[in-house]
């Protein structure tokens, strides 16, 4: 086989501007725009609106590459396009090979008869994707969500592109995957798919290799080897048929499981295609052996709808994933790498990938294998009605196979879902009513995809929608049937406790928006325009539905904390308000692990510096909740919510083996200090939530006043390790009797880099490290310290590119604390 990369060096020009424009594909429009100074940063103030009509221009790409006369000789000469966004004209030295117009497939073109020998011209010329659905939806309107520009669902390109409620509207257009010429002498592997059977003790693997030969000399080899390289199985096929299969033994398979169940064991297999002993093309897959599906099983609360893997019924914790930058192709292995690595840390087990963008790259799906990341995986339709013509069902049928046959042998692949919310937008929302679409959404959803996967990924769990009951339009939202996402906390300004008056069996959607953090506030906003609610800061806000967002995030902090009077504080206090929500959630459908049986919170990241959801913001910084969830994602939980004047304590154990530790709490006066304290041993089962124990503040009510003073710090231990510590209020921060807080901070060489020491004089609340400039995760942040406590925090990555010393962190470092802000 010979393989020519097209991608590198290329030139845009926009059709009907005198440029020429050097282009490095895969890139796409405005990346070149922006990296040839033709345009500023897209992110800056408000440039995304004043460059969104620049999408209504063509482009052009041109390359011109070298073509040795041996190329010419082989068997097969094929040209591969693994992402054209979106409506592309190819031409090949002056001839038209093809047309495309949907992003999210590989097209591959056979082309001996037009190369030549020596220089060869390739052009792909991009229509306009913002006139191409303004001319469609004024044809036939379809019905889509406010954020975005309108007519979206006529074309099979990612619909963020054209804006959502966390991203700017900036369809861009290019080449954002891979261009590559293959030779073949031989022969080639089309595709190989592997089912596998567990057996007691062993698993068998199933091997279907579709094979495209010239040559009747060919042979086939699999071989399935180990971590340390050690051939587990193989076999050798003499007489290839186009479709062949075979069967491989695992005696004793190493399995593998989601972080934090076991370990992410994964096996090679390779498929090669031999040709007088050598090899002439090799498909090689990184596999893992494992049982998941959805566990559904009537109960007395409704149907269980959770992840069984191995036959373990998980608690999915994660959140949504959405496309990691506006400028698609940026990403690179190193930036997503970090990200899941984040996930990880968090103690993720799992993210759904949402249906509005786009396939993720193999990179994301080999690092979720790896890190133990369970993919919830949505078809890329979103918020949105389409319509079934002929064409666009063998547009999509074609999208779902290129996909589904990428994608499927990931061990972290966990399900496929047809669509982001149209089945519940078709029940509850006013989308026209309108037969003939409702008829074609069932028969996208319920009958093609279903078909598809029959034929392409037999063993994975698909489920219809999210939300979803199970399909038929029958209660798609329902608490206690299949998943739920529930916006009327954020977007319906119900107060953020009412999550514990719901028991969702699995809640694939919730948030609260919060400001990013500071440097990156920094980094788009002008000086004079230093508030929440001026023109910049509302523009990075991109739920303006019926109101900006920033006018929200106040006012939902406002149920909880008093009003920041700087814009400093305001962003702390936000980010602590909607770490404190998503915490209320987690820790209450954690405490009813059984019943509730996952969370992935809206949304992990940003694709633009911006106001929203994510829990880490665009330019990779951790916000106040990814710090709580990678406590109140930890396998073992401690919680505690109020009731009154009493204090519930529980412990919700995700480990595989039982937990036996010590829960200590001690009820506290903010001026008397301890008034009561106890300890008691808790053995919670494997899997499992207990209930531990009821401290109530009533005795002292009546000496104190009032419950504004009192507060319940509760700690986890295990052996001689502290797991967790932590404090409950019982009444709203913003009602509380804070003291000021002297916090100090001293760094030290800790025998692991650097650390630092906390301590406060006075009890204080979700005392948040800072960095004035440099990027750094810390192993805890925003933690509560009781009077005199020391807490000892590593400082756990060094993101910026310095070789960080003692002196340099102390001068960098800053706290702050919810006692210490100053209010209005
Ligand atoms: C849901 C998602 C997204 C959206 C989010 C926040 O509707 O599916 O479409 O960004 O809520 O509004």
């Amino acid at each position: 086989m010979q393989k020519i990369s097209l991608d590198g060096f290329w030139k845009m020009s926009r059709v009907g501007y005198n440029e020429s424009l050097a282009a490095n594909v895969p890139t796409t429009m405005y990346e070149v725009l922006f990296e040839n100074d033709v345009i500023e940063d897209p992110f800056y103030g408000e440039n995304d609106q004043l460059y969104r009509d620049l999408s209504l221009d063509d482009c052009v790409f041109t390359k011109t590459f070298e073509v040795d006369p041996g190329l010419l000789e082989l068997e097969v000469v094929e040209i591969e396009f693994l992402g054209l966004d979106t409506l592309a004209t190819i031409k090949l030295n002056g001839r038209v090979l093809a047309v495309t117009n949907n992003m999210h497939r590989t097209y591959r073109y056979e082309i001996k008869g037009m190369l030549k020998s020596g220089t060869n011209n390739l052009e792909v010329h991009f229509a306009s994707p913002m006139r191409y659905i303004a001319e469609e939806q004024a044809k036939d309107p379809l019905w889509g969500v406010t954020s975005t520009i309108q007519g979206y669902g006529h074309l099979r390109k990612a619909h963020h592109m054209f804006g959502w409620d966390w991203g700017p509207q900036l369809p861009d257009m290019g080449i954002w995957r891979s261009v590559t010429i293959y030779g073949y002498e031989v022969g080639k592997i089309e595709e190989v798919q592997v089912l596998q059977h567990h057996l007691p003790d062993s698993v068998r693997l199933d091997i279907l290799a579709e094979v495209d030969f010239y040559d009747e000399g060919v042979q086939l080899h699999y071989s399935l080897t180990d971590m340390d390289g050690e051939i587990i199985g193989q076999a050798l096929v003499s007489e290839v048929e186009s479709s062949d299969v075979i069967s491989l033994r695992v005696d004793n398979p190493k399995l593998w499981w989601p972080n934090g169940y076991g370990e992410q064991y994964l096996y090679t297999l390779t498929v090669s295609l031999l040709f007088d002993e050598g090899v002439v093309h090799e498909d090689v897959k990184h596999i893992g052996l494992r049982t998941m599906t959805m566990h559904r099983e009537k109960d007395p609360w409704g149907e269980t709808f959770d992840f069984n893997i191995n036959g373990v019924r998980i608690f999915a914790m994660g959140a949504d994933y959405i496309p990691e930058d506006t400028l698609i192709t940026r990403p690179t292995y190193e930036t997503t790498e970090r990200l899941i690595k984040d996930c990880a840390k968090a103690n993720y087990n799992c993210l759904r990938v949402w249906g509005g963008g786009l396939y993720p790259s193999d990179s994301f799906y080999e690092l979720c294998d790896h890190y133990g990341l369970i993919v919830w995986q949505d078809f890329m339709f979103a918020c949105g009605v389409y319509r079934l013509t002929k064409k666009f069902q063998n547009n999509i049928t074609a999208e779902f196979i290129d996909n589904i046959k990428r994608i499927r042998h990931h061990a972290s692949l966990g399900l496929w879902c047809g669509n982001n919310e149209m089945e519940w937008g078709f029940v509850e929302w006013a989308i026209p009513k309108d037969e003939r679409l409702r008829m074609d959404y069932l028969l996208m959803y319920e009958k093609l995809i279903p078909d598809v996967l029959a034929d392409y990924d037999p063993q994975t769990f698909y489920w219809p929608a999210s939300p979803s009951s199970g399909g038929g339009f029958l209660g798609p939202n329902d608490d206690n049937k299949g998943d739920v996402h529930y916006w009327k906390v954020f977007h319906g300004n119900e107060h953020y406790k009412k999550f514990r008056e719901h028991y969702f069996r699995f809640a694939s959607e919730y948030g609260m928006q919060a400001f990013p953090d500071l440097k990156t506030i920094d980094s788009f906003l002008p000086k004079d325009q230093y508030n929440a609610f001026s023109p910049v800061m509302e523009n990075h806000n991109k739920c303006t539905d019926p109101i900006n967002g920033n006018v929200k995030v106040l006012l939902n902090m406002v149920q909880e904390f008093r009003l920041p009077k700087n814009l400093e504080d305001q962003v702390y206090i936000s980010q602590v308000f909607q770490a404190e929500t998503i915490r209320c959630a987690v820790e209450h459908f954690r405490r009813n692990r059984g019943r509730c049986m996952g969370s992935t919170y809206w949304q992990v990241n940003d694709n633009y510096p911006v106001t929203s959801w994510a829990s880490i913001d665009f330019y990779g910084r951790w916000k106040a909740m990814h710090y709580l969830a990678k406590r109140f994602y930890s396998q073992v939980l401690v919680s505690a919510y109020e009731e009154g004047n009493i204090g519930h304590i529980h412990v919700t154990n995700d480990r595989v083996a039982d937990f036996d530790g010590t829960v200590c709490w001690q009820l506290c006066h903010v001026e008397d200090g301890i008034l009561d304290h106890g300890e008691v041993g808790v053995i919670v089962p494997a899997l499992s939530a207990s209930h531990v124990l009821d401290v109530s503040i009533e005795p002292y009510l009546s000496a104190y006043g009032d419950e504004r003073c009192l507060y319940l710090a509760y700690e986890l231990n295990e052996a001689t390790s502290t797991l967790a510590k932590e404090s409950l209020l019982f009444v709203c921060h913003k009602a509380f009797n804070f003291n000021k807080a002297s916090v100090t901070i001293r760094v030290d060489d800790g025998s692991d880099g650097l650390e630092v020491t906390l301590s406060s004089d006075a009890f204080a609340k979700a005392v948040g490290l800072q960095t004035k400039t440099l990027d750094l995760i810390f192993s805890d942040n925003y933690v509560d310290l009781m009077p005199g406590e020391t807490r000892v925090i590593a400082v756990d990555e060094v993101r910026s590119d310095v070789v960080l010393t003692k002196e340099m962190l102390t001068e960098e470092l800053y706290v702050q604390s919810v006692n210490n802000v100053i209010y209005q």
